[in-house]
């Protein structure tokens, strides 16, 4: 016995995911349903050897479905996804819509699994913002050892994070020779994005942080201890698809670099490859499709008492989104709904 889930938004980048990880890590799936948008309508769509076509999401009736993965923007999910949990469908959220309300779990099941249960609250379940999820994944393991202090952190985040339209953007801009200073045309990004790095994702606020930023203070204190102090510089470079991240920790015990490797090492979720050689850590193009949260660069910090440093690279698109939000699916059917 499975359960009945329907994937929202399965024409999207994150939606496609989805569907791939349901298929690839065989989630008991009895009966599934894939919605777009009307402009969307009748798209069809991969689930492993299956090809579907998808319903119209404004017309759906979620009632007698287990399950719905979200993966629209803010908008839709506003409009949709109270319905889908009012009829009974559990709903994995990949929008910030929810992912800030107190009563509303958001989960990385490797990191903070127990707050499954809270799922009852409004039957909707918040998955993190991209760059959130592979740094918690990091930092989790550390803090149970150490308590984790303090995180200064740098992304470099590929533009498949801003969606399809980003990523023909860049390669438009990739495909023709490069001219110094020769500015190319510039739609999705405020400035030309080949050959360049952009330190503005979503929007600015008024502390002069932007949005995005202000995404990973919130969510890493929600998810792990909200007496960490995080400071975080979004930034976008010209990667299709990866996300890449500099992780300075200072924690209230000492913890060396080979510990830190170690504990990383036993961690879930998290792959260290890191040699002090060439090639000896991991890029974002050695990351695409995988599931892990990738760690390089483990080293100390020794220009504060107890202080590491460290290099995390991981799927945007997987662990990111869609993966996590399957793993979310994977736990409530575990501790929940145990069905399949
Ligand atoms: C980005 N984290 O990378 C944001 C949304 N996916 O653009």
């Amino acid at each position: 016995m499975g359960y009945k889930i329907v994937v929202v938004g399965a024409t999207g980048n994150v939606g496609r995911e989805m569907l791939n990880i349901l298929d690839e890590r065989q989630f008991p799936v009895d009966e599934i349903a894939v919605l777009a948008s009307r402009k969307s309508l009748g798209t069809e769509v991969s689930f492993g050897d299956k090809t579907l076509k998808t319903k119209d999401l404004a017309t759906f009736d979620f009632a007698g479905w287990d399950m719905a993965l979200f993966a629209v923007g803010s908008e839709a999910t506003k409009e949709f996804a109270p319905k889908a949990a009012k009829a009974g469908c559990v709903v994995i959220d990949n929008s910030s819509l929810y992912r800030y309300d107190p009563e509303i779990p958001l989960i990385v099941p490797e990191v903070n699994p127990d707050a499954i249960m809270m799922y009852s609250n409004k039957n909707i379940i918040a998955n993190p913002n991209c760059s959130t999820a592979q740094m918690v994944v990091a930092l989790k393991p550390i803090h149970d050892r150490a308590k984790i202090k303090r995180v200064v952190v740098s992304t470099y985040q590929s533009v498949s994070g801003s969606g399809k339209d980003a990523i023909d953007e860049l390669w438009d801009q990739t495909k023709g020779m490069y001219v110094p200073g020769q500015e190319k045309p510039a739609k999705v990004y405020p400035k030309q994005i080949a050959f360049n790095v952009i330190p503005h994702i979503d929007v600015f606020l008024d502390s002069g942080d932007t949005k995005e930023e202000w995404k990973m203070i919130v969510e890493t204190k929600k998810i792990i201890d909200p007496s960490i102090k995080v400071t975080a510089t979004c930034v976008r470079v010209p990667v299709f698809v990866g996300h890449s991240e500099s992780i300075n920790i200072e924690t209230e015990e000492f913890l060396d670099e080979d510990e830190a490797r170690d504990i990383l090492r036993e961690s879930p979720g998290i792959l260290v490859i890191d040699k002090r050689e060439d090639g000896g850590y991991v890029t974002p193009v050695e990351c695409v499709g995988d599931y892990a949260t990738f760690i390089s660069r483990i080293r100390q910090d020794v220009t504060v008492e107890n202080g590491l440093n460290m290099w995390c690279v991981s799927d945007n698109l997987r662990k990111g989104a869609a993966l996590n939000a399957v793993q979310i699916a994977e736990l409530l059917g575990r501790r929940v709904l145990k069905k399949g």
